[in-house]
């Protein structure tokens, strides 16, 4: 048919959607294309933050999450803060084809994606990522994802306000001191350039959907923090019967709308996929101003869109219609 195949993925990660092109077109099924393409995109280490070598957490390590969905028998398999093992998608999809789970958490997953062939244990830092982090700790380390906190001395450990203003009071002194105003003031910034997660869903040549999302997650991230990635509904969603939601973004308030979930139930409610797709962000926007994030819908008819707050958006779409990966670009 000339609706399907057809591969869409979040930015122009042009490499990982040739590479879910060239399964489907060759006849695999759309979960297998989902994780060759994001496997790719593993491998090229996709800006940095797809794959082994970004975000470093506090700690200076690099974790993964990583979800695959098979959107015609609802199964889910995901990956969250996994260590030391650089395959995300392929640990998914391990864990989806043999357990009847749903997420491995951490060393777990790693030890798990290990005893079922994957490589590791791997150090999945890169010279930049340690670079990125030494910078960081020699400059402070101001964190980018804490609130309301004082360090004890300079790296932390970080208190809650409230228990050092009771130790204060207990033992006659100021810890913290003057931090404790300059530190307030740093909320959870986000740097934009932090948030390039993949995400990819594709139509087989059956009409079969399935979706998939890999990434490390976010710069200076405390230490088992878990993003969107690894969450059905939200980072991702797929329903044969309906159409197919990949988000990108600010994980941590995007995990609290299941946009991707919104955006298939008001597909199947008959909304097309643009107007889908703006009321799922405008959901978030409305509580969150300032977030940053992007999302891409597609229906089972090949009818994609996507819609954007806070930055511009890029998405990646191939069909047999298209000689070779087209981009399109979205506007907050
Ligand atoms: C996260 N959503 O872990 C991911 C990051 C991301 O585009 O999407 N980047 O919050």
């Amino acid at each position: 048919s000339e609706k399907y195949p057809l591969v869409v993925s979040t930015w122009p990660f042009l490499d990982a959607v040739r590479a879910a092109w060239r399964a489907v077109d060759g006849g695999s099924s759309a979960v297998e294309a989902v994780v060759e393409g994001c496997s790719a995109c593993e491998e090229l280490m996709c800006d940095g933050t797809v794959g082994p070598g970004g975000s470093p957490d506090e700690n200076g390590e690099t974790t993964i999450d990583a979800m695959v969905m098979d959107g015609s028998t609802m199964e889910v398999g995901a990956v969250a803060a996994m260590r030391y093992v650089k395959d995300g998608i392929r640990a998914a999809n391990l864990v989806m084809r043999h357990t009847k789970h749903t997420m491995l958490v951490g060393e777990k997953a790693s030890e798990f994606a290990i005893s079922m062939g994957l490589p590791g244990p791997t150090n999945l830092s890169s010279p930049e990522s340690v670079e990125k982090w030494s910078k960081w700790k020699t400059n402070g380390c101001l964190p980018n994802f804490r609130k309301n906190v004082v360090p004890q001395n300079g790296c932390g450990p970080y208190h809650p306000k409230d228990f050092l203003l009771t130790a204060e009071l207990e033992e006659g002194t100021c810890p913290g001191g003057d931090m404790l105003g300059s530190l307030s003031s740093i909320s959870s910034h986000v740097d934009v350039k932090n948030h390039d997660t993949i995400s990819m869903a594709v139509i087989d040549q059956m009409g079969k959907i399935a979706v998939g999302t890999s990434t490390n997650g976010a710069t200076f991230k405390i230490p088992g923090r878990v993003g969107d990635g690894p969450i059905a509904g939200s980072s991702a969603y797929a329903d044969t019967e309906v159409g197919a939601c990949g988000a990108t973004g600010d994980g941590d308030i995007m995990m609290r709308f299941l946009p991707c979930y919104q955006v298939v139930e008001s597909m199947r409610l008959g909304m097309e996929p643009e107007l889908a797709a703006m009321d799922a962000i405008s959901r978030i926007a409305r509580k969150y101003p300032d977030f940053v994030g992007a999302i891409f819908a597609v229906n089972k008819e090949g009818v994609h869109a996507g819609a954007c707050h806070g930055w511009t958006f890029q998405y990646s779409i191939r069909t047999s219609a298209m000689k070779d990966v087209e981009v399109f670009k979205v506007f907050p």
